[in-house]
């Protein structure tokens, strides 16, 4: 532990925290009546707060720590790294070791036509730079008209601009006044929520459809790309229908659009395979990496570029005027490079695909038969429950009385994590949990689930 954490009382931190510190995605009023929670240390799938209270975290920090916390082998590369070079960036025809070795090492574990790798610092800058340069890409090949990107209601790609337009978060989109031009938004694959009498394979089919309907509505001469999530995960781990993701490839394809996987959840085996268009047989043309690449221990995303578009932009153009200072950072680089090595050391994919995730839907599902739950589902290690009033006409409890926030707040004060998105629960705990610590997570949501539903008598 290091000296500062020992140093203040929890209420200092909250104090210091509460005039300084404006947090992300936060009601400011809200947590300085409440004082936020201070986490000081974490190892494996546990953390700990300054009251030394250890909590199971479901949710892997932000859907990111795939490999767990504590590696010692990321903090030795990473000093290292800083030790050797700790900073040169990649403009203006210049390069270093370890950003050259992680793009190799991205183009092998990628499927075979993604070659190449732009790299940013998160996922919220992938997506970015997606817009960038499908538009580039389009304008290259003499379609400079062919701008509109179709995303989805309920996604999320991300905080800045253009990510939070491409997303489809109504309150994001309220609160950022002026959205970036070109941007539409269809339905999204949410059957629990949204089908209504049609079987869950029928609805995927009608999804899908939104996307050509609205191909036809724009004109295709002016559509760029499509980009979705395979698994939604901020929206509330949406797992769409099977007919779902085969469709829409052959409305992309029929259409000659860009399909855009954006993986930021998805990969690095959250779905038991590397990325989400392994699982779906997706042949994304662009996909948005961050997260796992790095399991969260440095800032560091990137665009893994088919090579119908980086021939495009290698071949036919000039200068691509993009980039960040810390595009590829050796430090971030060197730590997702030694990540991947480790999970491919600890076979950590396959044991998810073959041993955790079927462990975990099985444990995971049993939770339909509580009271509360209308549907418990999971894909790899994803998971989400839907906290309902009524079970068989899939009602809702009214949004005032906030019943996921309040499921939320009281499985952390019974010492796990679990992300409340409206009245859904959703894990997606670290690749490297046990069976034994699978139980106990599921135990514990039993036990907060009875709690929520005391509060609601
Ligand atoms: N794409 C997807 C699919 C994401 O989930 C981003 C892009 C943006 O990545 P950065 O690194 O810029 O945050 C994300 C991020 C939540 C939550 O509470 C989810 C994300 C980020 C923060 C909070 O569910 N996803």
């Amino acid at each position: 532990m290091n000296q500062t954490n020992t140093q203040l009382s929890t209420a200092q931190w909250q104090h210091l925290d509460s005039r300084h510190h404006l947090h992300p995605f936060t009601d400011y009023k809200a947590l300085k009546k409440k004082g936020s929670r201070i986490i000081v240390r974490a190892e494996g799938v546990y953390l700990w707060d300054s009251d030394g209270n250890r909590i199971l975290d479901a949710m892997a920090g932000l859907w990111c720590v795939n490999i767990g916390y504590g590696r010692v082998e990321l903090a030795r590369v990473a000093s290292e790294q800083m030790q050797q070079l700790p900073y040169y960036n990649n403009f203006f025809q210049t390069t270093h070791p370890p950003g050259v070795a992680l793009s190799q090492k991205l183009a092998a574990i990628t499927q075979p036509h993604l070659n190449h790798v732009f790299f940013t610092c998160s996922g919220s800058e992938a997506n970015d730079t997606v817009v960038r340069m499908v538009r580039r890409y389009w304008a290259l090949l003499g379609h400079p008209e062919k701008q509109v990107i179709i995303s989805r209601h309920n996604a999320y790609h991300g905080s800045t601009i253009a990510a939070a337009t491409l997303g489809g978060m109504q309150p994001m989109h309220e609160q950022s006044v002026v959205l970036l031009p070109g941007v539409e938004h269809i339905m999204q694959p949410y059957w629990y929520a949204d089908g209504g009498e049609l079987s869950a394979e029928e609805f995927g089919i009608k999804a899908a459809h939104a996307l050509a309907e609205r191909i036809d509505a724009v004109g295709s001469h002016k559509v760029a790309a499509f980009i979705a999530e395979p698994i939604q995960g901020a929206g509330g781990v949406i797992i769409p229908p099977r007919s779902y993701w085969p469709e829409i490839k052959k409305i992309c394809a029929q259409h000659e659009i860009l399909l855009i996987a954006d993986e930021v959840i998805c990969g690095f085996g959250r779905t038991g395979k590397w990325f989400g268009s392994d699982y779906y047989d997706l042949r994304p043309d662009l996909m948005p990496i961050a997260k796992g690449l790095s399991s969260g221990y440095l800032p560091i995303g990137g665009v893994m570029v088919g090579d119908k578009v980086a021939e495009t932009i290698v071949e036919k153009g000039g200068e691509f005027a993009h980039g960040f200072t810390y595009s590829g950072h050796p430090v971030a680089a060197a730590v997702a490079a030694e990540n991947i090595n480790i999970m491919q050391r600890e076979n950590i994919v396959d044991r998810v695909d073959q041993e955790i995730a079927p462990y975990f839907k099985g444990k995971w599902s049993q939770l339909a038969d509580h009271p509360l739950v209308g549907e418990a589902r999971s894909l790899g290690l994803l998971g989400a429950l839907e906290l309902v009033k009524d079970k068989t006409s899939r009602e809702f409890y009214p949004a005032q009385l906030e019943v996921g926030n309040r499921c939320r707040d009281i499985c952390i004060d019974n010492g796990l994590v679990m992300r409340a998105v409206g009245d859904k629960m959703v894990v997606s705990p670290p690749l490297i949990i046990s069976k034994e610590q699978i139980d106990e997570l599921v135990e514990l949501a039993a036990k907060c689930l009875d709690l929520t539903q005391q509060t609601l008598a």
